[in-house]
């Protein structure tokens, strides 16, 4: 492929880190699968990233817990994860600068002003509104921290569940008055990455289609890319044949969960969680909750943690469950234990009339679409 390279690109920053031409090509590839992109885009994101500037990025992190930066920095080779942070100058990251102290402000402000208008702005935990005094930077609250950084961005990404909805600081006292980036952020192209933490290949992904098409993605109402929060954990998940078939565990060692089978009556939020755990997965595509024998914990809904993200105690059906995802949580349990019945009464019958019941017929029962 014939490119013009030009000075201070993604590519010539890719290359002078050592990457080969083919590496490069597969990399743009890969950002293609994961933006799931036509099959053959690979070629148009290669010669979009060789006149791309490496943009700067101002990354903020207030009430958080430095999850959602380890989720992206520890990415193993050679996933888009890994590739990122050569794709972008990092001008602010507590975590990851080598600069301390006044010197790190000195660099933000500085990165600010030389690329005014132009930046991303990428932000992790919430704002602390109701007592700004307990989360600060250089004595800065986040709040101003935050008005000044948005002020000259070219985009805001709220990364993490905190950023983008409240999050774990949010919850119930809410001691703080956590508040999401979205309750300041009024005029900025805003894109929120929800999870707790967010699948590292969802930053990146993000990041990658600012890179390449100078824009953020399209987005569903809550500000989610619809290419990674489009659908439910469980409309992907590989176990949903059992759910179909009303096949449940009902505890975490009985024989439906040595099959295999469905975890929604131990409290899995996957039918009411959007997310890619179950395409994108984790750790580079080796597993994610769910595949580990751990049902979802709606992690990325705007109602964690109050929603009720863990298991519900046997004795206690709808317990901890509350709020509007509490109501669908326990009328979507209602619906798939009434499919287990209806379903467990199907086989019963076929079994007495001796005629082999179908996944048809069990398709047929009531609630076999959540
Ligand atoms: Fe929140 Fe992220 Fe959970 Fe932690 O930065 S989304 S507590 S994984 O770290 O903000």
């Amino acid at each position: 492929m014939e490119v013009a390279i030009a000075k201070g690109t993604v590519y010539e920053a890719l290359r002078a880190g050592g990457m080969s031409r083919r590496a490069f090509l597969q990399a743009c590839a890969a950002i293609g699968a994961a933006l799931a992109l036509p099959p053959g885009s690979g070629r148009a994101i290669a010669q979009a990233l060789t006149r791309t500037p490496r943009p700067s990025v101002i990354w903020l992190s207030f009430q958080e817990c430095t999850g959602c930066t380890e989720s992206l920095s520890r990415a193993h080779a050679p996933t888009l994860e890994s590739l990122i942070f050569d794709m972008i100058s990092l001008d602010y990251h507590h975590t990851l600068q080598a600069a301390a102290g006044a010197a790190a402000e000195e660099a933000r402000r500085e990165a600010m002003a030389a690329n005014h208008d132009h930046y991303l702005l990428i932000v992790d935990g919430s704002l602390p509104v109701g007592q700004p005094a307990y989360s600060t930077i250089a004595g800065i609250s986040n709040l101003a921290m935050l008005q000044e950084a948005a002020a000259g961005a070219a985009a805001v990404i709220a990364v993490g569940s905190c950023a983008a909805f409240g999050g774990l600081p949010g919850a119930a006292p809410n001691p703080t008055g956590a508040v999401p980036i979205s309750a300041v952020v009024r005029n900025r192209p805003l894109v929120t990455l929800p999870g707790c933490p967010p699948i590292g290949a969802v930053i990146a992904g993000t990041l990658a289609h600012f890179l390449t098409f100078g824009r953020l993605p399209e987005c569903d109402p809550l500000g989610r890319p619809r290419v990674f929060y489009g659908e439910t954990i469980h409309d992907r998940c590989y176990r949903r044949p059992f759910y179909d078939r009303g096949l449940f565990a009902d505890t975490f060692d009985d024989e439906g969960a040595r099959q295999g089978w469905c975890l929604y009556k131990l409290g899995c939020k996957g039918p009411t969680t959007y997310n890619a755990c179950a395409t994108l997965k984790w750790n580079g595509g080796v597993s994610f909750p769910i595949q580990s024998g751990h049902g979802c914990l709606g992690c990325s809904q705007p109602d964690f943690w109050d929603g009720g993200g863990f298991y519900r105690a046997a004795a206690l059906p709808f317990g901890p469950l509350t709020g509007t995802a509490g109501i669908a949580a326990a009328a979507g349990l209602a619906t798939g234990t009434a499919m287990a019945v209806a379903n467990r009464k199907k086989r019963a019958a076929a079994k007495r009339a001796h005629q082999p019941i179908t996944v048809a017929d069990l398709e047929k029962s009531p609630g076999a679409q959540p």
